[in-house]
């Protein structure tokens, strides 16, 4: 039923964790009067679509083919057994899960339970693992077993070490024999009504990690209603429906492939969820060729490899017909690229240009050819209020550069527990700042033209460079380290950290094996270190790392 406040006649209670800064209410009422808030909550979510499109198949990962009816039993089931674990609503679990249905039982069987997931994309290790567990303040960890690369279940253990309220260690996979560890499927339990929550859908419903730029990466709060909404309002810009198979090759906890329109819009369409347990172009068209996929979301390098492989490689005999739109996004897409997509693959090419943090941008189908290859589309909703503005805060005429600030229906109005960053990245009266430079096109579309944040996009994956700094100092033998990125014709992006060290530079490859050692994920780990005697300074004494980039010498260490 929805409902318009969270008032004391309301049974459910509305998670408002310490620390989540949740909209004002006169904004909140205006968008619930819009109709976007509209009073469901995850759980809620995936039963009305179970009892919809019941038979039909909701996802398909590898030998498991789960119908809509059976994803939806899978929850209850799960959320009956993390209930008997010990875990309640209001609870926080950080899960780190490959591409699997497994991953999305436990997500959903956690909302089932009005927990709440912490998600870590499967590239974060213990660093990132322990920074997340600790600012939610979580009280389960579900990682995988170790048929997926490094062994998880030493991670988890490591996680447990250094936060000891993650009490649960849950292993999808084999634990191993160790009883500190639970298997995931040792927790199917019988339903149980009774373990069962109705969260409040404009309470906290998950966390995320932002990409980062100072310290920390900071995490991101969503409730229900506003991420359904960017749901829902996803779906219908990308006319999904029953016969949409979409294929989940991005780490599905991204924002991307969660919401834009990623799976959730799928689920709420009644179509099909495809998973690919790795992005090749063979796994990937593999897929798209016998599942019949129609919708799928890459980051600019997939594009490309994936291009080349039809274009002069291993996939000139795919049958690709049955794609209709290649969604490209999260980082920068040349129009050149962009103009090959639909010669080569035979699709739509759809730009989505959004952040974790809330605004999402969508080229639309009817849009003309030039908007789709030169801009990154225009936001979801009515209500995204869009500004773009010189340095001074004064907004620039149309078509010009300058900085895009943003705050609408789903996009947050602060960071969670994070006040001191939010006085600088949010402006007095709640406007996003996003750290991209863009230019309005005359039809409202946006194009990105630039960054003004410290942050490496690459390929899609954000490196806050202050957090790579902060690792390198950690090292006796580093006096400072500037992180900055490099263009690269593949990745777009590559991280470059210039080091001046104490006395004598470390061994060729002791500073990469240093950070992984301190269980920094390795798309983090400087491509190249370069040993300099000082770094170029800005007329303010900040380190110039426009100078950086321009510099090149032959004291370097690739990793
Ligand atoms: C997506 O989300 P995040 O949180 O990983 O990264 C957001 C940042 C943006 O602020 C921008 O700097 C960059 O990634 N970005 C793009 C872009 N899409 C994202 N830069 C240029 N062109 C694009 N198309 O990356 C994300 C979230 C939802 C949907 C799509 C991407």
């Amino acid at each position: 039923m929805p409902h318009t406040t969270a008032g004391a006649a309301d049974p459910r209670r509305r998670f408002a964790p310490r620390g989540w800064v949740p909209h004002p209410e006169e904004a909140a009422a205006r968008y619930r009067a819009a109709g976007y808030w509209t009073g469901e909550n995850f759980g809620a979510f995936l039963r009305e679509r179970a009892r919809r499109f019941a038979g039909r198949t909701a996802v398909v990962a590898g030998d498991t083919r789960l119908t809509y009816a059976e994803l939806d039993a899978r929850a209850d089931s799960l959320a009956a057994g993390l209930a008997r674990l010990g875990l309640a609503e209001g609870d926080r679990a950080v899960v780190h899960l490959p591409n699997t249905a497994e991953l999305l039982e436990v997500v959903f069987g956690l909302f089932r339970l009005g927990a709440v997931p912490v998600y870590a994309l499967p590239a974060h290790r213990r660093s990132e693992l322990v920074h997340m567990a600790a600012v939610s303040g979580a009280r389960a960890l579900v990682t995988s077993g170790p048929h997926t690369g490094p062994d998880h279940r030493t991670l988890a253990r490591e996680v447990r070490a250094a936060e000891p309220a993650v009490e649960h260690l849950v292993i999808a996979g084999d634990p191993g024999g160790d009883p500190a560890l639970t298997a995931l499927d040792a927790l199917r339990a019988e339903p149980d009504p009774a373990a069962l929550a109705d969260p409040h859908p404009e309470g906290v419903a998950f966390l995320q990690l932002s990409g980062g730029t100072t310290g920390l990466p900071k995490l991101i709060a969503r409730t229900h209603d506003d991420y359904l909404y960017s749901v829902r309002a996803s779906a219908d810009i990308c006319r999904l429906d029953t016969d949409t198979v979409y294929l989940g090759v991005l780490p599905l906890v991204h924002n991307f492939p969660m919401s834009s329109p990623g799976f959730l819009g799928v689920l709420h369409a009644g179509g099909t969820v495809v998973l690919a347990p790795d992005p090749s172009p063979a796994t990937a068209l593999g897929l798209v060729e016998a599942e019949r996929v129609t919708h799928t979301a890459v980051v600019p390098p997939l594009a490309l490899l994936w291009a080349d492989a039809v274009e002069h490689g291993s996939q000139r005999e795919r049958d690709l017909s049955s794609l209709r739109v290649l969604q490209v996004g999260g980082a920068p897409f040349a129009p050149e690229a962009a103009r090959r997509i639909t010669p080569v693959l035979g699709c739509a090419l759809q730009q989505v240009f959004g952040m974790a943090e809330g605004l999402v941008n969508y080229t639309r189908h009817d849009d003309p050819d030039e908007v789709v290859t030169t801009t990154q589309g225009r936001p979801i909703s009515p209500d995204d209020e869009i500004l773009i503005v010189d340095d001074r805060g004064d907004p620039v005429p149309d078509g010009e550069p300058g900085h895009l600030l943003t705050r609408g229906p789903y996009t947050i109005r602060g960071y969670f527990r994070a006040p001191d960053h939010d006085r600088e990245a949010f402006t007095p009266d709640g406007f996003y700042r996003t750290g991209d430079i863009v230019r309005r096109h005359p039809t409202g579309s946006l194009t990105v033209s630039g960054r003004a944040k410290d942050q490496i996009n690459r390929g899609g994956e954000k490196v806050g460079a202050q957090e790579v700094e902060n690792h390198l100092l950690a090292h006796p033998a580093v006096r400072d380290a500037a992180v900055v990125a490099v263009p690269d014709r593949y990745l777009g992006e590559r991280v470059h950290a210039y080091v001046i060290a104490r006395g004598e530079p470390p061994a060729r490859g002791a500073l990469p094996a240093f950070l992984r050692e301190r269980g920094l994920a390795a798309y983090k780990i400087p491509d190249r270190i370069e040993f300099v005697e000082a770094f170029p300074s800005t007329a303010v004494g900040k380190v110039s790392t426009r100078d950086l980039r321009g510099t090149a010498t032959d004291h370097h260490q690739d990793r």
